[in-house]
């Protein structure tokens, strides 16, 4: 069997893929391998909302049950941000790198010990005719002064473990999908749809 989650990010499909197959024996499937998919704007308040939206959407385009991911990070020193517009915070198109410069900058008179932040990751799943159900993962952090290590994507050189002692960049993908936001969101999604869709 296989799940569509309506994302075009090919970082998420390969961690979402890595884990649904791992405990539920289930292929993941990006937008990607879909034509003619619209594009959904990303315009709620929340990562739930955005979720819902994506998911619902794409559940309505394709007629079949369809997951979304809306993730992000939250800086408590910067009041939360960049949050929900994690993806786009130096800009519409911005790379990884220019956004991980322009955090670094944003946090460049804070001191080590204020700079907490939190992976945050919701998963919606939509299945037609029924209400859509989401689940949230967190994983609490630190934001380092430079980035380190080459593993993973978007904000994980600069995404401190405080117990690990270093990045989540510097830890290899089988340790990353037991221990991130998208692995706590995950593990509850496959929990529900091995009780309620009998998985
Ligand atoms: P889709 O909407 O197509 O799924 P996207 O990349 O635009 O792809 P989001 O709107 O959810 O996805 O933005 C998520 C951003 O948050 C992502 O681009 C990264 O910058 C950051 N992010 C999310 N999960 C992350 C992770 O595991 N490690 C590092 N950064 C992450």
């Amino acid at each position: 069997t296989e799940m569509v989650f309506a994302t075009r990010n090919s970082h998420k499909v390969k961690e979402l893929d890595a884990m649904f197959s791992a405990h539920l024996g289930v292929r993941v499937r990006g937008l990607a391998d879909f034509e003619g998919v619209p594009e959904v704007v990303e315009d709620r308040d929340s990562f739930e909302g955005n979720a819902v939206k994506k998911a619902e959407t794409i559940a309505q385009v394709l007629n079949r049950p369809v997951a979304a991911d809306d993730s992000g990070l939250t800086v408590e020193a910067l009041g939360g941000a960049p949050g929900i517009y994690s993806a786009r915070y130096a800009g519409p198109d911005a790379t990884d790198e220019e956004n991980n410069r322009k955090l670094l900058a944003a946090l460049q008179d804070v001191p080590a010990g204020d700079r907490r932040a939190a992976f945050v990751c919701v998963l919606a799943l939509a299945v037609p005719g029924e209400e859509t159900v989401t689940v949230r993962g967190e994983t609490p952090g630190m934001i380092a002064e430079e980035p380190k290590g080459k593993y993973g994507f978007g904000y994980d050189p600069l995404f401190l473990l405080p117990d690990r002692g270093c990045t989540m960049a510097e830890v290899p993908p089988e340790v990353k999908n037991r221990i991130s936001h998208r692995a706590k969101a995950a593990e509850k999604l496959i929990r529900l749809l091995r009780e309620k869709y009998r998985f």
